[in-house]
């Protein structure tokens, strides 16, 4: 992988971070008056994702999507302002972090209802075969979402019909606070699960952003190529608490240790010590990406903080249309 690609998903990576610490750090002053689902930990396949993927092919996502939505390219102030419960949000302020879209980069939407978003992102993939519209649907899901009956309708269906579907499965090892272990069979693997209702499949290390590119890239090609869905599965994990700005980490369902080894793994910082490492210019060209990404994200919380609420007449705009 070149340099230029290696920095390119260091900013990547570094932007999605930089607005989820910024979200965690501003949580406490109570005017985000939604749940949060933070992915800080999870950057790595959004950001190779971002790379790979334009705003011509659709996308869905999860209650985790704050990472997916900018990856595909999602406004950034539409975004925090949505968090804020403000009338320039993405969903002019009733949806919050769980409900995000960005039409104008084919973000069709997020859902906070656990495999819901799987059949829409199906769907989606079957207008573009009626339509022969070339584009592909790429869909979001964790590992729990695997446990959902419509995840398995969704896949049977999309085999079936031979839909352009990616499906991207970030399996993070836990569905709030229950591990694998006591959810699934041991050595059940789900994506030779998904294999056998006849799907081409490819599993990958996440936090391996060089072999992660080559996965994601290929599997992308093959959609496209052949018009039939593809599932990826990607180990990674999340840092802090299932839901919420803080740490989890001393209730009990996880270690210190776990947590603490996957600290190790984490790849915005081996990145950056491995581009710093690589010429004695890189220092400055990383330190001007991060601050003109933290400008950005400064900005995007002062658009938030300034724009107004809704208007109490639109409340039930679009809730009986
Ligand atoms: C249908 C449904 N069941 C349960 C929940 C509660 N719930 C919210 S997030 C979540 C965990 C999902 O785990 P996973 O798909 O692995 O995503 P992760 O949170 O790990 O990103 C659950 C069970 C829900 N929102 N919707
Ligand atoms: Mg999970």
């Amino acid at each position: 992988m070149t340099n230029d690609l290696l920095i390119d998903l260091f900013r990547q990576m570094y932007r999605i971070r930089a607005v989820e610490e910024a979200i965690a750090q501003h949580y406490p002053e109570g005017k985000m008056r939604c749940p949060v689902h933070l992915s800080i930990g999870q950057e790595s396949i959004p950001a190779v994702f971002a790379q790979l993927i334009g705003s011509a092919d659709f996308a869905v996502s999860t209650h985790r999507g704050h990472a997916h939505y900018l990856a595909k390219g999602g406004n950034l102030n539409a975004m925090i302002a949505e968090i804020y419960g403000k009338s320039t949000g993405c969903a002019r302020g009733k949806g919050g972090s769980m409900h995000l879209i960005d039409l104008s980069v084919n973000f069709m939407g997020t859902s906070a209802i656990v495999g819901n978003s799987i059949p829409i992102g199906v769907g989606l993939a079957l207008s573009a075969q009626l339509k022969r519209t070339n584009q592909i649907s790429c869909v979001f899901l964790g590992d729990g979402a695997t446990e959902e009956g419509v995840f398995y309708e969704s896949v049977n269906f999309a085999a079936v019909r031979k839909l352009p579907v990616l499906f991207i499965c970030e399996n993070n090892l836990y569905s709030v606070y229950s591990p694998l272990s006591v959810r699934q069979p041991k050595g059940r693997s789900i994506a030779n699960m998904v294999e056998a209702m006849g799907l081409e499949i490819a599993v990958g290390y996440g936090h391996d952003i060089v072999s992660s590119h080559e996965i994601m890239k290929n599997a992308i090609d093959r959609v496209r190529s052949t018009g039939a869905p593809f599932f990826l599965e990607f180990t990674t994990y999340r840092w802090r608490e299932h839901c919420g700005h803080g740490f989890d980490n001393d209730i009990g369902y996880r270690t210190q240790e776990e947590f603490l080894e996957w600290q190790t793994k984490d790849p915005l910082n081996n990145l950056d010590q491995q581009l710093r490492e690589s010429s004695s210019h890189m220092k400055n060209s990383l330190d001007k990406i991060k601050s003109e990404i933290e400008l950005e994200v400064e900005q995007a919380f002062e658009f938030a903080e300034s724009s107004p609420f809704p208007p109490q007449s639109e409340a039930y705009d679009g809730v009986y249309a």
